[in-house]
């Protein structure tokens, strides 16, 4: 038996995967990423011969280090791992992860708790940027008991809370990467916007669809996904991504009006399934299209005055809300509210050899 790895199991936001310390995996990107197709279980529908849960959403993992970034506490490396390919990318990021990223490095001894509440500054490996977590540690160690829910997840738990700023141009070198506020591809009008996630904004009513339908139904529509599928591969180019047909970006969000007193609904692809709710990244880049006259969303979102819009983004499970902070007419930061949950620690083994 080969000696495993230690490894965390954690719910970050409403996504869940295996956090690890850099230097417990190799230094090798090509080994890493075989290792952990063989930790995930993947490629594998069910991967039933290993840690990943069947769905996107829960076959992720999070590299975490002290960082060498003057500003920073640590460097985080997202990584999603595929289900049924055996492909990793560290093309995305991913704001649900980092959730738990807060809390790991608290305990992993990487950042010494400052009080009541220990504030973790994150430097995000794939996209160069930095998000400022609010971690709550009473009595010197951090809690995940608390009173805040998420929709998606059962329960509450203690508030994480994620500021980022200057998340423009995160993947794609430029919030409109095409340069326009709008596009017309396969006949039909996108919007191209990367406020952290690169995504593809649509008009659900383009696609004979309502935006309410339900994460089962929209992923069972295989005349959707294959249009999806059709202005994804063709936009990766004008989004400075190239060649997207193994990446996870960009997303496709397919948006409507709100429902439930929200500023927008959406249904979100990620790519080629249907998100259960909204990735937190992905939500604020379609805030920042609601927000933003010209744009496919504008004129379906209901959007508040103020220098600070409290931006509720409707999802299939519920909503997330944006709160974002204006500068003018642009948005200067964004925060949200996620929660997170140590779930097991210990060793993980790959595959005997
Ligand atoms: O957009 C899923 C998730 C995500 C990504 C995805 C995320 C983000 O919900 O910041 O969190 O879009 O693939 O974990």
């Amino acid at each position: 038996m080969s000696d495993g790895i230690p490894c965390v199991w954690m719910r970050g936001g409403t996504s869940k995967g295996g956090i690890f310390l850099a230097a417990d995996l190799p230094a090798d990107p090509d080994e890493r990423d075989r290792l952990l197709l063989e930790i995930m279980g993947s490629p594998d529908n069910r991967q039933v011969d290993g840690m990943g849960g069947a769905d996107p959403l829960t076959s992720k993992v999070g590299v975490v280090k002290r960082s060498s970034h003057p500003d920073c506490d640590v460097d985080y490396l997202f990584l999603q791992v595929f289900v049924d390919q055996a492909i990793v990318t560290d093309s995305q990021n991913c704001g649900n992860i980092l959730a738990a990223v807060g809390p790991f490095a608290i305990e992993q001894g990487l950042v010494p708790v400052k009080g009541e509440v220990t504030q973790v500054s994150v430097f995000m490996e794939n996209t160069d940027q930095i998000a400022v977590l609010q971690v709550q540690t009473p009595n010197g160690k951090v809690t995940y008991k608390g009173d805040s829910a998420i929709d998606g997840v059962p329960g509450t738990s203690s508030p994480v809370t994620c500021e980022f700023k200057e998340t423009a141009g995160s993947t794609c070198g430029a919030l409109y990467p095409s340069g326009n506020l709008k596009d017309s591809v396969d006949g039909v009008d996108v919007t191209l916007i990367d406020n952290g996630m690169p995504v593809v904004i649509l008009n659900a009513s383009d696609f004979g669809i309502s935006g309410t339908e339900s994460r089962d139904e929209l992923d069972s529509n295989t005349e959707l996904k294959s249009r999806l599928e059709s202005i994804r591969l063709q936009v990766g180019p004008l989004m400075n991504l190239g060649d997207v047909t193994e990446k996870s970006v960009p997303k496709m969000s397919l948006v409507s009006q709100p429902q439930d007193g929200g500023c927008i609904s959406t249904r979100t692809f990620i790519p080629h399934r249907c998100h259960a709710s909204i990735g937190v990244l992905g939500a604020v880049s379609v805030a920042t299209a609601a927000i933003t006259p010209g744009t496919v969303a504008y004129p379906l979102a209901r959007v508040p005055d103020g220098d600070q819009k409290t931006l509720p983004v409707e999802h299939p499970t519920g909503e997330m809300t944006v709160v974002a902070y204006m500068d003018g007419d642009e948005l200067r930061s964004a925060a949200l509210l996620r929660t997170a949950r140590k779930l097991f620690e210990g060793t993980v083994y790959p595959l005997e050899k």
